[in-house]
């Protein structure tokens, strides 16, 4: 955490104030956006989680802490937005059935639109029908999915299951990641792509494309 450690622990504190100074301050200092995503603010959530599973720290301060890196993003959104114009693809991304993570799924969303995907984002606790519905509509190249708890990974297969009946899966690939996902689990349930990051998942989509 060193070189950030003001942002890592006003983000693990929740203080926004301070968090989105220091934040401000590193953009400023022209530090690499991806070094202060990593190192500044996932860190501090990695730290977030820890605690909670010591149970030294409970869910209000873990929404806290959410809510404060979420308010960091806002002011790195603006430097992603500079990717080329060509819309590369359509991708539909939500998180699935059961779970409210969304800052994984947020910055997935982020790097691939600044990398030139055109997304439609369906937000959280999005059931299998919920997606297949707005496949319909879009007809995206990619449907990705989200899933933070382990509990919830079973939705993936169910999305994937209840696309193939709405006669959709031949025509969209299906990426899947969240930190309790593998690549095994990818293979497992026939997704197409399993990304661990959201650097990864925006050239895992363009791979999936044939986009280089
Ligand atoms: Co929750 N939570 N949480 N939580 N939470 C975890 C996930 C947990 C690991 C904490 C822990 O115990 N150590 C644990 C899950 C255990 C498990 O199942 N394996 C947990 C739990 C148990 C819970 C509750 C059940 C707690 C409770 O109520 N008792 C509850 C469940 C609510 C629900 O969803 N139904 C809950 C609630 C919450 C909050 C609402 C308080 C809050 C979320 C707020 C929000 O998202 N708006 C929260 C938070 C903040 C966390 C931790 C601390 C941080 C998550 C995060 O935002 N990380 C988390 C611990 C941890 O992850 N270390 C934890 C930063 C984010 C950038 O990383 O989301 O992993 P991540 O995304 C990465 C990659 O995974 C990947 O790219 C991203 C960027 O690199 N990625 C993809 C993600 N999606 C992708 C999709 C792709 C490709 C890559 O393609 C489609």
């Amino acid at each position: 955490m060193g070189e950030y450690k003001a942002l890592n622990g006003a983000v693990l504190k929740g203080d926004i104030n301070t968090a989105t100074a220091e934040m401000q301050k590193a953009i400023d200092a022209d530090k690499n956006v991806q070094d202060i995503i990593d190192n500044g603010l996932i860190a501090a959530m990695d730290e977030v989680g820890e605690r909670f599973s010591k149970g030294l720290l409970f869910v209000p301060q873990m929404l806290r802490a959410a809510k404060t890196m979420q308010e960091c993003m806002k002011l790195i959104e603006p430097l992603l937005q500079k990717g080329d114009v060509t819309p590369k693809g359509k991708v539909l991304i939500g998180t699935v059935r059961g779970d409210l993570h969304d800052i994984g799924k947020n910055l997935v969303s982020m790097m691939m639109e600044s990398a030139g995907f055109m997304i439609t984002d369906l937000g959280v606790d999005v059931p299998p029908e919920k997606f297949v519905q707005k496949a319909q509509e879009v007809e995206p190249d990619i449907v990705a999915m989200s899933a933070l708890l382990s509990t919830t990974m079973p939705a993936m297969p169910q999305t994937i299951e209840a696309l193939g009946k709405a006669g959709l899966r031949a025509k969209v690939k299906v990426m899947i990641g969240g930190a309790p996902v593998t690549e095994n689990y990818a293979h497992e349930i026939r997704a197409d792509a399993y990304a661990s990051d959201a650097g990864s998942a925006v050239s895992k989509a363009k791979k999936l494309l044939g986009i280089s």
